[in-house]
């Protein structure tokens, strides 16, 4: 049976990977080195520190741990002042109706992200009430595509890997999902991923389909 979702955070309910996009542009820039959409999409899902590699990878000279640290605060610091602007108006089109469809069907949702952020970006969206289960950033040792957070996500909950499925917008998120023995719903930018079990362009457009998606579980 399908029990409990988790949804990845930036990307899936909120697009705050265009914010993360903007905040790690303007460090490329800082330090002059080219950074394109795609080295971001490579950033999805994964740390901040692991994030600042793609960008010094274009980069000739090398840094110290110290100034690798002070890069990752300064980007962190951009993201949260353009975090400030965020309201209920930026949970993404369907989330509110998907999350309030899951509760009356008595399914337990929860939130995996590899954000740091996560607390703050609930908040302002107003969406963390929504949420039985939070496992971010701050709760784990490893970053997608490592299964962890989605492992504790799913253990939190009190649910078996089979009872859980998955919504993930990035390859590395569509990865972790997989190796923690869940089904996932892939959308957004890993709509193609040929890993996902559900494929959509965007949230919105599963509404019409969860019936599908259940009885797929309960044929397991
Ligand atoms: P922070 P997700 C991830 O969130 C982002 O996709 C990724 O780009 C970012 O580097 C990571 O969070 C860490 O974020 O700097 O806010 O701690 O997609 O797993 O919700
Ligand atoms: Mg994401």
């Amino acid at each position: 049976m399908l029990n409990c979702v988790i949804f990845d955070l930036d990307g899936v309910l909120v697009s705050t990977d265009e914010l993360h996009y903007r905040a790690w542009k303007a460090i490329a820039e800082k330090l002059g080195v080219p950074f394109t959409r795609q080295d971001n999409m490579r950033q999805r899902g994964v740390s901040r520190m692991e994030s600042l590699e793609v960008v010094l990878e274009k980069c000739p000279r090398t840094f110290t741990q110290d100034e690798k640290l002070a890069l990752a605060t300064e980007k962190n610091d951009l993201y949260r002042a353009m975090l400030t602007d965020l309201s209920r108006a930026d949970a993404l089109p369907g989330v509110r109706e998907t999350l309030a469809m899951l509760r009356e069907r008595g399914v337990v949702t929860a939130v995996g992200s590899s954000s740091k952020n996560t607390p703050e970006i609930l908040q302002r969206t107003e969406l963390g009430d929504g949420m039985q289960v939070v496992v971010s950033g701050l709760d784990i040792t490893h970053s997608k595509p490592h299964p962890e957070v989605f492992a504790k996500a799913g253990e939190r909950a009190g649910f078996a890997p089979q009872q859980c499925l998955v919504v993930e917008d990035a390859e590395t998120g569509v990865r972790a999902g997989k190796a923690a023995g869940m089904r996932v719903l892939a959308v957004g930018a890993a709509k193609d991923n040929s890993e996902a079990d559900f494929r959509f362009a965007t949230l919105a457009e599963t509404l019409p389909h969860w019936d599908e998606i259940f009885s797929a579980f309960e044929q397991a």
